[in-house]
Order: C-alpha cells, then sequence, then structure tokens
C-alpha cells in the first residue's frame, strides 16, 4: 500500500463479476478470446477480473506487452504459475522445478539437437514416417486429421529429439502412456489441489513413474555404449555438465526427453491441423501451395530435403498466418512478485500477469482485416509485423520458445508430403469452430475431406 501511494498509480480497473470466488471463470471459459477483445475495447489496454480465487490482469497491446517479455523472472514469476501443472507430467529437477537459472542452463543443452545440422538429418525421417503412416488413409474420405496428426507427431518427434531406441519401443502401452501423462495438461490440474485424488492425477503419476522406467533402461544403455556412437541429443545430455561441472541424472534426462516430446506435441498436431482446415477452406492458398511443391522441388517431386523446405516460401506464409490466428499458446502467465508499474497503473504483488497471442494477433491497430487468413500478409515481413510484440506465438524474452525452427521444419515437411498426395476439402463447408474446452485450442470435431491427387 506505501508503495502505491508514492507511486500515486491506481491498480488496473477491475471488471465486476456477480459470482463470488467463481468470479469470470464461466464467461471467461466459455470464449476467453472474445471475453479479452470485449475486455480490451471497454477498459483498454490493462485489466483485472477475478477468477477461482485469484486476480489475473491482462497486459494487450505492443506497448503493455513490452513489460511482461522485458522483465526478469525475479519480478514475473514463471514457476509459481506453471510449476503445479507441469512438474507432476515432466518430474522434479526440471524446468519449472528448478531456479530460473539451471532451466537457462537446461535450455541451452536441448538447443544442441536443434542446429541446421540436425534439422538435415530429420527431413528424411519425417517425410519417410508421415509416408507410411498416410498409406492407412486410402485414396480419399473423411478423416479426423487432428487425431491423425497427433500420432504422427509423437512418432517423429521422439524420432527425432529421442533417437531410434525410444522411437523403437513407441507401441500401444507408450502412446497409452504419454496420453495419460497428457491428460495432467488439462484446467482440472491448474485449478484443483494436487492431493485431490482424481483418476486423471492418478493416471498421469503412474504414467510418468513407467515412463521413467522405459528412459531409463534407455538410458542405461546409451551410457555404456563404447564412445558415444550416436550423434543425437540423448547422447549429448549423458556426456554434457552443468556450469558446476555436474552430470545429469537420468532423471533430469527423462525430464527433459518427455518435455520435449509434450512441447513439441500439442503445438505441433494442433497448428498443422489448423493449417490444413485453412487450405481447405481457401482453394487457391492450397493451389499456391500445391504449385510451390512443383517449382522448388521440382515437377516429379523428389525426396525433401532441408534446403528446399526453407525455400517453400508461400508454404512457410501460410503456416505464419496459421500461428497468427490459431496461435496453441492462447496464453502466457506470470506471477507478479513485486509491483509493476504499466500504462499508468500499478499492478499490485500476487496478481497473475497474463499476456495473450491470440489477442495480440488481433489488434485492429496493429493489423490490417485482422480476422482474414492471408498469408501474403507475411510476403513484407517489415510491414506486417512490425509493431514489437504484435506477433508472439513462440513468446519472447527470457522464456522464449527453442523450438520454433524444429516446429517449421516438422510441420512444412508434413504438409509437404500432404500436399503432394492429396486436396483436401471441408466437411459440408464447415470450418471447424475453436474448442475452449483444451487448454490448447483445438478444432471442433476436426474431420477433413481428401482424394488423391490427380
Ligand atoms: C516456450 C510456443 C514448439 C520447447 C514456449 C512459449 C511459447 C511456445 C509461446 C513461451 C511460454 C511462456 O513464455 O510462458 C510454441 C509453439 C510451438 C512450440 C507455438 C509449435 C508450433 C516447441 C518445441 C519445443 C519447444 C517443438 C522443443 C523441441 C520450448 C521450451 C520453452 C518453450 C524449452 C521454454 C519455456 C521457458 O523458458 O519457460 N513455446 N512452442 N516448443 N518452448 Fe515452445
Ligand atoms: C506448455 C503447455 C501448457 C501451456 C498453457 C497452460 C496452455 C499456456 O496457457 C501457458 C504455457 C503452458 C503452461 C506451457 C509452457 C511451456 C511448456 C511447459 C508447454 C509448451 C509444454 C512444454 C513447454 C516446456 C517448457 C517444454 C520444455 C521443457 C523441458 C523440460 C524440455
Amino acid at each position: 500500500r506505501a508503495g502505491n501511494k508514492v507511486k500515486g498509480n491506481p491498480p488496473p480497473p477491475l471488471i465486476p463479476s456477480s459470482l463470488p470466488f467463481i468470479g469470470a471463470a464461466v464467461s471467461f471459459g466459455k470464449d476467453p478470446i472474445n471475453y479479452l477483445l470485449a475486455a480490451h475495447s471497454k477498459y483498454g489496454n490493462v485489466f483485472s477480473f477475478n477468477m477461482v480465487g485469484s486476480t489475473f490482469t491482462y497486459l494487450i497491446g505492443s506497448d503493455s506487452t513490452s513489460l511482461f517479455f522485458n522483465s526478469r523472472n525475479e519480478s514475473l514469476n514463471a514457476e509459481e504459475v506453471y510449476s503445479r501443472l507441469v512438474t507432476p507430467v515432466f518430474g522434479k529437477g526440471v524446468a519449472y522445478d528448478v531456479p530460473h537459472d539451471l532451466f537457462v542452463e537446461q535450455k541451452k543443452m536441448l538447443k544442441y539437437g536443434l542446429s541446421v545440422s540436425h534439422f538435415r538429418r530429420y527431413v528424411p525421417l519425417i517425410e519417410t514416417e508421415t509416408t507410411k503412416y498416410f498409406e492407412r488413409w486410402g485414396d480419399k474420405g473423411e478423416r479426423d486429421i487432428f487425431k491423425a496428426l497427433s500420432e504422427l507427431i509423437i512418432l517423429t518427434a521422439s524420432r527425432c529429439l529421442h533417437g531410434p531406441e525410444i522411437r523403437s519401443v513407441l507401441n500401444e502401452e507408450v502412446a497409452q502412456l504419454y496420453t495419460d501423462l497428457d491428460g495432467g495438461f488439462t484446467h482440472a490440474a491448474w485449478l484443483l489441489p494436487s492431493w485431490l485424488p482424481l483418476p486423471s492425477f492418478k493416471k498421469r503419476d503412474k504414467a510418468r513413474e513407467r515412463m521413467a522406467e522405459i528412459f531409463t533402461s534407455v538410458i542405461k544403455k546409451r551410457r555404456e555404449m563404447p564412445n558415444n556412437q550416436e550423434d543425437d541429443i540423448l547422447s549429448y545430455l549423458i556426456t554434457t555438465t552443468y556450469k558446476d561441472g555436474r552430470s545429469l541424472t537420468d532423471s533430469e534426462i527423462t525430464g527433459l526427453l518427455i518435455g520435449l516430446l509434450m512441447a513439441g506435441q500439442h503445438t505441433s498436431s494442433s497448428t498443422s491441423s489448423w493449417l490444413g482446415f485453412f487450405l481447405a477452406r481457401h482453394s487457391d492458398y492450397q493451389t499456391r501451395a500445391y504449385e510451390e511443391q512443383l517449382e522448388v522441388c521440382g515437377s516429379n517431386c523428389p525426396p525433401l530435403d532441408y534446403d528446399q523446405l526453407k525455400d517453400l516460401t508461400f508454404l512457410d506464409c501460410c503456416l505464419k498466418e496459421t500461428l497468427r490466428l490459431r496461435p496453441p499458446i492462447m496464453t502466457m502467465m506470470r506471477m507478479a512478485k513485486t509491483e509493476q508499474d504499466v500504462g499508468g497503473y500499478t499492478i499490485p504483488a500476487g496478481h497473475q500477469v497474463c499476456v495473450s497471442p491470440t489477442v495480440n494477433h488481433q489488434l485492429n491497430e496493429n493489423w490490417t482485416d485482422p480476422q482474414t487468413f492471408n498469408p501474403d500478409r507475411f510476403v513484407d515481413e517489415e510491414l506486417s509485423n512490425s509493431e514489437k510484440f504484435s506477433y508472439v506465438p513462440f513468446g519472447a524474452g527470457r522464456h522464449r520458445c527453442i523450438g520454433e525452427s524444429f516446429a517449421y521444419v516438422q510441420i512444412k515437411t508434413i504438409w509437404s508430403v500432404l500436399l503432394r498426395k492429396y486436396q483436401f476439402e471441408l466437411v459440408g463447408g464447415v470450418f471447424p469452430p475453436v474448442n475452449y474446452q483444451t487448454m490448447i485450442h483445438t478444432p471442433t470435431q476436426p474431420v477433413i475431406a481428401y482424394k488423391l491427387r490427380q
């Protein structure tokens, strides 16, 4: 309070709610994006609301968003809001369970496998997995593309990021384990106390235990291999050390490997499904993306390589535009550890400070025709994306994503295979509405129609 007086700034406007405790949870939960857009037009760039006992303060638009991305982790803290959700899934000793400096070291280690020389090797692996996976789709039909891409991306991500041994043990049991772990990323896990004996919590914990067993035996075999025969993330994690000279434990390696997979799983499968629906809705863009394949790679469509992938610039713009309209992470959150001055207000310590890529990506002040899917807006990067933090599907600052390039490699390879093989259409002309029940905003009833390209 004393601090407030000295600075003389009021707290951000608080959106009133008639429901005690629950607060805005019902209206926010139904359609968070429109709730936030409406609040933005009524209250401006900084506003607060209460939900199940916490106060959430959103920062909207370039100026206020910069506070979020430029702050130190000591003042706007990620662990405090993410750990209860993430640590039971990854296990202890990694990510938000350790001091931020240590996680920064872990992020640097993982970057080892996310370099161009590794991407060159990943492209053929992803192409092969994709071609094989879609053989089951036959010549034409209507299928759940989100389900297919989720299954495929587990296989490709595991093959590239975990290595051949872990990929080879990916059977139905392990797929189920991932699903159970996944069940940890829910609104329930985030809002309800972790000691509740919910079936989904129990499944999650059992899955993490079993997963650790499987990974530990692979790690053990790798450790016994004479002088590190694989040049991949797993071998690197086994041999590298922290700054203080300490090696990683099996449990830390397991946590990082689970984290790597989970990071790319929802985000990439949701993004690549939405990309499919946008291309199905806009057949002109679909045709252009197909013709680009022939132009860049050759009319006989030889196996893909990393350099060709780079040159598929229209596909790149389509993916970028998909990430603008459907960024998988709709909200990033931090705990305010100290008072924060922004936009003429002082946010008290204890608020959960949030930025929504989805909302920033739709502001009239930064985008022309924000609701329209228009990949060409990214052809002139300078013009389309000039305001700082107006385009943040991968976040920014200390917590920025390290998986952006891998995600692009993976999604562009998968869609190159699909564009070459099939033509896609919406089923009954219906573009799937957003499913807000999931933490990552997936398409509702994600069935797509396809037929072999003539
Ligand atoms: C962080 C988005 C794929 C690894 C983030 C953040 C966003 C994001 C928005 C910032 C979170 C925050 O500031 O609170 C995405 C999207 C992806 C994707 C849209 C795909 C389309 C991946 C992949 C990997 C990965 C494939 C790993 C290979 C990470 C890591 C962080 C991160 C390690 C750092 C978290 C931190 O420092 O707190 N991602 N991600 N991501 N992502 Fe990704
Ligand atoms: C996630 C997944 C969930 C996501 C939401 C809750 C949907 C979002 O609203 C806030 C951000 C959050 C919690 C999020 C942050 C970054 C995570 C935890 C991930 C993308 C899943 C994986 C990623 C994590 C940092 C990956 C790297 C960790 C390792 C140990 C390698």
